[in-house]
């Protein structure tokens, strides 16, 4: 959804980002798309269980945004859960209860890359605040797998270059989307060394109430757990 976000607002959720940016956890590893570092000798050379490649964004995590800020009042307002749950046509949309991974930024600082992945929560939605000179574009392959098949070699392909299939959003400030990215394999490219950061807001949402995400997975992108 274009410009969803007025202009002022965007700064104001990008600046809480800025002050906040110290509590970034970067780590710098290469993962194959379901986050998973270890080889897994089950599965052939070019299969993408068995690709990895360069992950080397930060999230500023759930607890360095006290309640009441600008950012945690848009994640938790009922009627923009509201808006959110009728645009995907469910009744009823629930802020993901980790306390790390439910709202958090995404920081793509100058050379980073936040390559292809899935989420594992059931929604995201996203706002660009800083986009980056060029680069830090997010793509996507929209339901490249489903719950009977796991899209492996279209996934592969992906994985490989084929940009068959493949979208890329030409995000501006104050965009925001909304996307399955348990389905959808995604992305962000690489920010150039000589660009500016790229900044989005990330809002985590379940249908479930009181989700919270596996301890491994938190360590992993948060580099610790509560
Ligand atoms: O920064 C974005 O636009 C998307 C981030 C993302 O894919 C994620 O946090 O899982
Ligand atoms: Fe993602």
């Amino acid at each position: 959804m274009k410009d969803l976000v007025r202009p002022e607002a965007a700064t104001l959720l990008n600046n809480e980002i800025v002050e906040r940016k110290n509590t970034t956890h970067f780590s710098r590893q290469v993962m194959n798309p379901y986050f998973h570092t270890e080889v897994n000798d089950a599965f052939p050379n070019d299969h993408p269980v068995t690709t990895f490649l360069e992950r080397s964004s930060g999230f500023i995590p759930g607890d360095s945004w006290e309640s009441g800020c600008a950012t945690d009042v848009m994640f938790r307002a009922a009627e923009i859960t509201r808006f959110f749950a009728d645009r995907l046509e469910i009744p009823k949309l629930n802020c993901y209860a980790d306390p790390l991974a439910g709202l958090t930024a995404n920081i793509l600082d100058p050379g980073q890359i936040f390559t292809w992945h899935f989420d594992t929560n059931d929604f995201a939605v996203t706002v660009l605040v800083q986009e980056a000179d060029e680069g830090g574009l997010f793509e996507y392959y929209p339901a490249i797998r489903n719950a009977d098949d796991e899209g492996f070699e279209r996934i592969a392909a992906v994985l490989a270059g084929e940009r068959e299939g493949v979208h890329t959003l030409d995000l501006r400030p104050g965009d925001l989307q909304i996307f399955r990215g348990r389905r959808s394999l995604h992305q962000v490219s690489r920010v150039p060394a000589n660009s500016r950061p790229r900044h989005a807001t990330v809002f985590a949402y379940t249908e479930e109430t009181g989700v919270i995400g596996r301890l491994a997975r938190t360590r992993q992108l948060f580099g610790r757990v509560l």
